[in-house]
């Protein structure tokens, strides 16, 4: 039934969120002429940079490619300090693009979007929001993010605790001094391992509750050179092209032979070199980690013997080793001194698989049948990824609710749209390749393909476009199949959504490759949005 309740403001386009989707996205709508209003829940641009403020945070990916390519002055102009940006730098800089492109005057901050419906009669959203907006538009576009919903698990006691909480992705925007205090930080995921080594630095004393360990690479982060940074400038428009079509949107490098093929002293030549120069380009050192055992095997290996080299207690360095998931399989986390921080006396590790975290007391936690006393404790516990803030927004077209439609997973054509809801687009959702790859390049696709999509339904009279229910169950098939020639889901991660109690187990991302991807979606545009259905004033008078 159509909603009666009346809409103050009607736009072309609502964008869902002011991270680095939805800044561009605006920028983008606004050079097709198309009005569109922005809703953040934050007080600011930023998305996951303004969240995660946690020590120590910074992006693993290389700051010369975690960067927008679409404004060649922009790419000129910004000097980033490090190679691997820190967290204030890239809010800083998503700062300088909300003001450098004027983006803030269509932004309507600390407003939650809440719920969205669909009128198929007059092919319009109507998108309502915590503070009371109710606006019409003619597309939604989602730009929630895919961590975005921050978590902490159930555990009982939480309210008792008398000292301090805290999660890594909702860190007070104060900063937190912990000098003198004794912390406990629950999780090992890519926040903590950037986190821990610098909180060590400051608290009197920090407790480690480890569930699954997690391999790391060193970053080798360090300043920016202007050399290095002029020859990413001079070469930009060549390198960000070539990244568009990598595996990961990334230029790493990727060295195209099986990691068995090699004598056993060159491809521990080869893990030498990667090891040393750092970050997640460790992965493409063969090209067959991710799919075939034997082959990770060897990396897995090589990396918990670094971990056995660094650190100085063998029971420590033990703990820390993973055994139970392949290299790769879970996020691959990136650190600046993790492995040497347990050799600091004023670090503790607790296996919180033999001795789970049972609950919080009021002066700390009790795992096992220890009492750890805490002045602070830190959740690193992670994210609902990629459904969460979608499925946080009530979305119903037809009496049917996007949460009913997803309630044994996520199901979309392209991760672009979902069959069912129409003129509402997702960036970077699942099925799409996403957080497996270079943020930056895969927010750019997927708005420059939005973008191109309205604007090619505009010129040839046409004012919606739905995935069809054929076209996304290929999608899905084709997604799960290629995930099931890899490693990935053997790995209780995230991407397979096994961190969120009840949460349907799929493998969420599209692993098939940004280049792949990017060219599926190029020709699937071309051909006049195969796979779409497409309605409007022209398809009906082409119909009579
Ligand atoms: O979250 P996570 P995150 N008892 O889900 C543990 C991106 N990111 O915030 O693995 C004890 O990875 C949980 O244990 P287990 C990146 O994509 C990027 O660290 O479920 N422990 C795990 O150790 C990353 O992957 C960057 O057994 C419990 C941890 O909490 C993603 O964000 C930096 C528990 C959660 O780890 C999420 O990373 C940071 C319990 N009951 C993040 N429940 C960079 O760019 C959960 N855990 C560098």
């Amino acid at each position: 039934m159509p909603d009666a309740r009346p809409t103050t403001a009607a736009f072309d386009v609502v964008i869902v969120g002011a991270g680095f989707a939805g800044m561009y996205m605006l920028h983008r709508l606004r050079g097709l002429g198309m009005s569109a209003r922005v809703f953040e829940a934050g007080s600011g641009v930023g998305g996951t940079w303004y969240w995660n403020r946690y020590p120590g945070a910074r992006c693993d990916v290389e700051s010369m490619q975690y960067s927008y390519s679409f404004s060649p002055e922009l790419e000129q102009e910004w000097q980033w300090s490090e190679l691997f940006a820190s967290q204030p730098e890239i809010l800083c800089y998503a700062n300088h693009v909300a003001h450098r492109f004027d983006l803030r005057r269509d932004m309507r901050f600390d407003t939650r979007v809440t719920e969205a419906r669909f009128d198929r009669s007059t092919h319009r959203w109507t998108v309502r929001t915590d503070r009371g907006d109710a606006v019409s538009a003619r597309y939604c576009v989602m730009a929630t993010g895919c961590l975005s919903t921050a978590r902490v698990p159930d555990f009982p006691g939480i309210k008792r605790f008398r000292g301090r909480t805290y999660h890594t992705g909702h860190w007070p925007h104060e900063g937190v001094d912990f000098t003198g205090l004794r912390v406990g930080v629950i999780g090992t995921g890519s926040s903590a391992i950037q986190a821990i080594p610098v909180i060590a630095q400051q608290a009197a004393h920090v407790t480690v509750f480890q569930r699954t360990p997690n391999f790391s690479i060193p970053s080798r982060n360090g300043p920016m050179t202007e050399a290095y940074a002029d020859s990413w400038k001079r070469d930009y428009p060549v390198r960000r092209e070539q990244a568009r079509h990598m595996r990961t949107g990334i230029l790493n490098n990727p060295n195209d032979i099986s990691a068995l093929e090699v004598p056993d002293e060159e491809r521990r030549r080869i893990f030498e070199e990667r090891w040393a120069a750092g970050g997640t380009n460790f992965m493409a050192a063969f090209n067959d980690l991710i799919v075939a055992q034997e082959a990770n095997d060897t990396a897995a290996e090589f990396v918990r013997d670094k971990i056995r080299a660094t650190v100085r207690d063998p029971a420590t360095a033990e703990l820390l080793a993973p055994k139970n998931h392949p290299i790769g399989t879970k996020r691959i986390c990136v650190d600046t001194d993790y492995y040497g921080t347990y050799n600091r006396p004023n670090v503790r590790l607790v296996d919180a698989r033999t001795t789970p975290v049972e609950e919080i007391t009021a002066d700390g936690v009790r795992a096992g049948d220890v009492e750890y006393e805490f002045d602070a404790i830190v959740f690193a516990t992670g994210f609902d990824a990629m459904t969460g803030a979608l499925l946080n927004i009530d979305i119903a077209v037809d009496g049917q609710t996007l949460r009913d439609k997803w309630s044994a997973g996520p199901v979309t054509y392209l991760g672009l749209m979902t069959a069912g809801f129409p003129n509402m687009f997702m960036i970077t959702g699942p099925g799409s390749p996403s957080v497996l790859s270079n943020m930056m390049v895969s927010i750019e696709q997927h708005v420059d393909w939005i973008a191109d999509c309205v604007a090619w339904l505009r010129a040839h009279g046409l004012d919606c476009i739905e995935a069809t229910r054929a076209a996304e169950d290929g999608w899905v098939a084709h997604g799960n199949e290629v995930a099931h020639k890899t490693l990935y889901p053997l790995a209780n991660s995230w991407y397979m959504g096994v961190n969120i109690p009840g949460k349907p187990q799929v493998f969420m991302p599209y692993i098939g490759g940004v280049g792949t991807y990017r060219d599926i979606c190029g020709e699937i545009a071309v051909e006049g949005y195969r796979g779409f259905a497409l309605s409007g004033e022209a398809a009906a008078l082409a119909a009579e």
